[in-house]
């Protein structure tokens, strides 16, 4: 039997050992201990809240992130663009809204953020959260005071991933620290701003890194808000896509296993089923939610690569009894009879 205790307040000092005993766990124990504990926290299962991405300044990126159609050191065929117009995105973020999005997310390809690009950031941001939607940002790296700015012009959250554990990152990326990140997530936590961390599974890591990458989140001074899990999507011409789409990709069982200790190491975070969501099955897209994961990105593409459509997304809510987070419950009309 496990030793887990579904009351306890979130934990911050989970050993490399513990994180991967759970991993070890029988199949059914850890999917079921995973589901209590999404239980325990205080969601309601039947709940998946969902945010729509849009890349506003897409490619040429100096960054060399091993798994990314953007970085300017990998030939992907993918054509550059400079940042987007507030206006463009502000349309974008409505029709995203129309389409049943809570969060709208904009995404760019750059290393860091660049003073000069604050003010038209600050009225995209502006305009999206006047739209009701709330507002998510992933720019790359950023000082402390270009995380006050973008706090004060209206953004809630703000995505930084640390991608993969400490010990595999050096496979992944060299042109940036995992402490850079780290600093990164403390300046947006220092502003107010909650924060959207996760990583990538499927990059050719072992379990350990896994394992490792959990033991960080969770480690983490807070819990991030949002807990994003991609699952790579293996692009052609990127040194981790090349090396995935020879060998296969990781097994699913694997995948709702790491979605399933998230959901234990945080439990009161928001785990996303992220990228990848593509290539998945119906039945794995169940299992998932079934372990613990209560948000997606919807849309039909996450930043450059495809997503399921509305239609295929509304079916399968449809068909598992799931309800966008903040939507109340329909009622039965018999029940609306007898009040
Ligand atoms: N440039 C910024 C940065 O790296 O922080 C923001 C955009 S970047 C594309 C956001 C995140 O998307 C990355 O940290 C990575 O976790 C994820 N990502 C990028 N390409 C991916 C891929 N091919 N498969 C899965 N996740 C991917
Ligand atoms: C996150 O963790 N995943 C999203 C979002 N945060 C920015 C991005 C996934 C990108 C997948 C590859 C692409 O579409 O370019
Ligand atoms: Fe650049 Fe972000 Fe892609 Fe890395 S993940 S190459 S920082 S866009």
């Amino acid at each position: 039997m496990t030793q887990i205790n579904f009351a306890a307040e979130p934990r911050h000092d989970w050993t490399l050992p513990q994180v991967e005993a759970l991993f070890d766990l029988p199949f059914m124990e850890l999917v079921f201990d995973a589901a209590s504990v999404h239980r325990a926290a205080g969601f309601d299962p039947s709940e998946v809240q969902l945010s729509q991405l849009l890349s506003v300044k897409t490619g040429g990126c100096a960054e060399n992130c091993g798994y990314c159609s953007q970085s300017a050191h990998f030939k992907t065929g993918l054509k550059a663009e400079k940042l987007m117009d507030a206006d463009v995105v502000i349309a974008k973020a409505r029709e995203a809204r129309d389409g049943g999005a809570q969060r709208f997310c904009m995404g760019a390809a750059w290393r860091e953020l660049k003073d000069r690009d604050l003010p038209r950031l600050a009225a995209m941001i502006g305009g999206v959260k006047a739209l009701g939607l709330e507002t998510c940002a992933t720019l790359g790296m950023l000082t402390p005071d270009q995380a006050r700015q973008l706090k004060d012009a209206g953004l809630d959250y703000y995505n930084h991933n640390l991608d993969t554990g400490p010990e595999y990152y050096g496979d992944v990326v060299t042109t940036r620290t995992y402490q850079d990140r780290l600093d990164t997530l403390a300046h947006v936590r220092d502003a107010g701003m909650s924060t959207c961390c996760g990583g990538i599974v499927g990059m050719g890591e072992t379990r350990r890194d896994r394992a490792s990458l959990l033991r960080q989140l969770a480690n983490l001074p807070s819990h991030p808000d949002s807990l994003p899990i991609n699952g790579l999507v293996p692009v052609s011409g990127t040194p981790l896509g090349d090396k995935v789409l020879k060998a296969g990709q990781i097994d699913s069982i694997e995948f709702v296993r790491t979605v399933a200790v998230a959901r234990i190491v945080c439990p009161k975070s928001m785990v996303r089923l992220s990228a990848g969501r593509d290539d998945m099955s119906r039945e794995l897209q169940a299992l998932c939610f079934l372990a613990g994961a209560n948000s997606i990105f919807v849309g039909g593409k996450l930043l450059t690569t495809p997503l399921p459509g509305q239609d295929e997304d509304s079916a399968l809510f449809q068909d598992l009894d799931l309800r966008p987070m903040g939507v109340a419950k329909a009622v039965a009309p018999e029940s609306v009879a007898a009040a």
